[in-house]
C-alpha cells in the first residue's frame, strides 16, 4: 500500500496531464484544424463531415459539463475539508426545498442539453444518413459473403468479386507486412466523385458490415434483407475500410477499397470492365486444355477456396474438410449421361452444402472459373483423378 501511495501523486499527475492535453486539443479541434492521425479520419462525404462536426460539438458540451461538475465537487471538498474544522451535515432523504432543488435543477439542465443542445443536431444528421431516396445518380449493390464482397452496378451490368490481396506469406509472418496490410483488394470499387450513390446491401450467408471510415458509412449487410445507405464522395482518392462484423474465422480478411475518380475515368473503367466480362463469357464457349484449366483453377482456388480449405488443400477439420484425398473430390465427375450427380464434386462446388460454410459458388463464379477450379482440385494436392470438366458443361449444368 505504501508503494502504491508513493506512486499515486505521480500517476495522478500523469493522468491529469494527459487529460489536460486531450482537453486542450479537444477544445482547439475544429473540422478545419483536426489532426486526423488520432482523431476521426478526414471526412470526404457529407455524412462523415456531419458526424465529425457533431462529435466536436458534443465534445465541447461534455467538456463544459465535466469542468463545471468536477470544479464544484473539487472546490467543495477542499473548502469544506475536515482539517479546517468543518463538520458533516446530518440529514437524510429529500426533505427540504434545497434538497429538491439540487436534484431537480441538474435534471432539468441535463434534459435541456440532451434534447436541445445535442438532440437537434443529432436528429438532423440521422435523418440525412437515412435519406437514400433523394436524387441518387447511381446504385451500387454490395453483397457480403464469407470472406469477400461482391459489387454490382445494376445501371450498366458490371458485377464482380473483390477479395483480399495481401499475400498469405505476410499473414503467416513469413514476409514483412506491406503498407496496406489487410486493407488491399484485387478488384476495388470504383465510384465517380461528386455523384450521389445509393448503396444497397445484403449478404449470402451471415451478417457482414460494410464500413469505410472516411465516408462515415457503416451498415450491416444482412442475409434475406436489402438495406441501404448513400454516399457522395467529394474528393478523388483511395479509401479503405473493412468488414466490421465478427462474421466468421476470416472476418478480418475482407477489406473494402474504394477508388473515387472523376466521372470520365469512371466511365472508361465501366467500359473496360464490360469488355473483361464479355471476354470471360466468351471463354465459357471455347474448349480448354487440361493445363489451361489447372492454371486458371489455381488462381480461382487461391482467391475463393484457400481461406477455408487451406493453400495445400489440407483443410481445417472438422469444420473445413481437407480436399487432399477427399472422397467427394476423388469421386465421379458426372453421371454417364453427363448429368449432375447429387453430392458429387461439381454439385458441392456449384450448390454448396446447407448448414455449413460451404457456399453455392455458382452464384459468384463464372462457368470458366467453376470448370477451372474443379479440374484443378481433381488434379492437385495429391489427387490424381486425371479428368477435367469444360466451362460449356458447367453452363449446361446450371
Ligand atoms: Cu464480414
Amino acid at each position: 500500500m505504501k508503494i502504491l501511495h508513493r506512486f499515486c501523486p505521480w500517476v495522478g499527475g500523469l493522468r491529469a496531464g494527459v487529460s489536460f492535453a486531450a482537453l486542450a486539443t479537444m477544445l482547439l479541434t475544429t473540422p478545419a484544424s483536426a489532426d486526423y492521425s488520432w482523431n476521426f479520419p478526414k471526412p470526404v462525404t457529407p455524412i462523415a463531415r456531419d458526424t465529425l462536426e457533431i462529435h466536436n460539438h458534443f465534445m465541447i458540451v461534455i467538456t463544459v459539463l465535466f469542468l463545471a461538475v468536477f470544479g464544484i465537487m473539487i472546490y467543495s471538498m477542499i473548502k469544506h475539508r475536515k482539517s479546517v474544522g468543518h463538520r458533516p451535515a446530518k440529514f437524510t432523504g429529500p426533505t427540504g426545498t434545497v434538497q429538491w432543488l439540487w436534484t431537480l435543477v441538474p435534471f432539468a439542465i441535463l434534459l435541456f442539453i440532451d434534447y436541445i443542445l445535442m438532440g437537434i443536431p443529432a436528429y438532423h444528421a440521422v435523418l440525412d444518413m437515412e435519406d437514400t431516396k433523394n436524387k441518387a445518380d447511381m446504385v451500387l449493390k454490395v453483397t457480403g459473403m464469407q470472406w469477400k464482397w461482391q459489387y454490382e452496378y445494376p445501371d450498366n451490368g458490371v458485377k464482380y468479386i473483390s477479395t483480399l490481396s495481401t499475400p498469405r506469406e505476410q499473414i503467416a509472418n513469413k514476409d514483412a507486412k506491406g503498407e496496406h496490410y489487410l486493407l488491399e483488394v484485387d478488384n476495388p470499387v470504383v465510384l465517380p466523385v461528386g455523384k450521389k450513390v445509393r448503396v444497397l446491401l445484403t449478404s449470402t450467408d451471415v451478417i457482414h458490415t460494410w464500413w469505410v471510415p472516411q465516408f462515415g458509412v457503416k451498415r450491416d449487410a444482412i442475409p434475406g434483407f436489402l438495406r441501404e445507405t448513400w454516399l457522395k464522395i467529394e474528393e478523388p482518392g483511395v479509401y479503405r475500410g473493412q468488414c466490421a462484423e465478427l462474421c466468421g474465422k476470416d472476418h478480418g480478411f475482407m477489406p473494402v477499397v474504394v477508388h473515387a475518380v472523376p466521372e470520365a475515368d469512371y466511365l472508361a473503367w465501366v467500359d473496360k470492365k464490360k469488355a473483361e466480362q464479355t471476354a470471360a463469357s466468351a471463354g465459357a464457349d471455347k474448349t480448354w486444355s487440361k493445363d489451361e484449366l489447372i492454371a486458371a483453377g489455381k488462381e480461382v482456388y487461391a482467391k475463393n477456396c484457400a481461406a477455408c480449405h487451406q493453400p495445400e488443400g489440407q483443410g481445417l477439420p472438422p469444420v473445413f474438410p481437407a480436399l487432399a484425398g477427399s472422397k467427394i473430390v476423388n469421386g465421379p465427375l458426372l453421371s454417364p449421361e453427363g448429368k449432375l450427380l447429387k453430392d458429387s464434386h461439381p454439385d458441392r462446388v456449384m450448390n454448396g452444402k446447407d448448414g455449413t460454410a460451404m457456399q453455392a459458388f455458382k452464384t459468384t463464379l463464372s462457368d470458366a472459373d467453376l470448370a477451372a477450379v474443379i479440374t484443378f482440385e481433381r488434379n492437385s494436392f495429391g489427387n490424381t483423378k486425371g479428368d477435367l470438366i469444360q466451362p460449356a458443361q458447367i453452363k449446361s449444368l446450371r
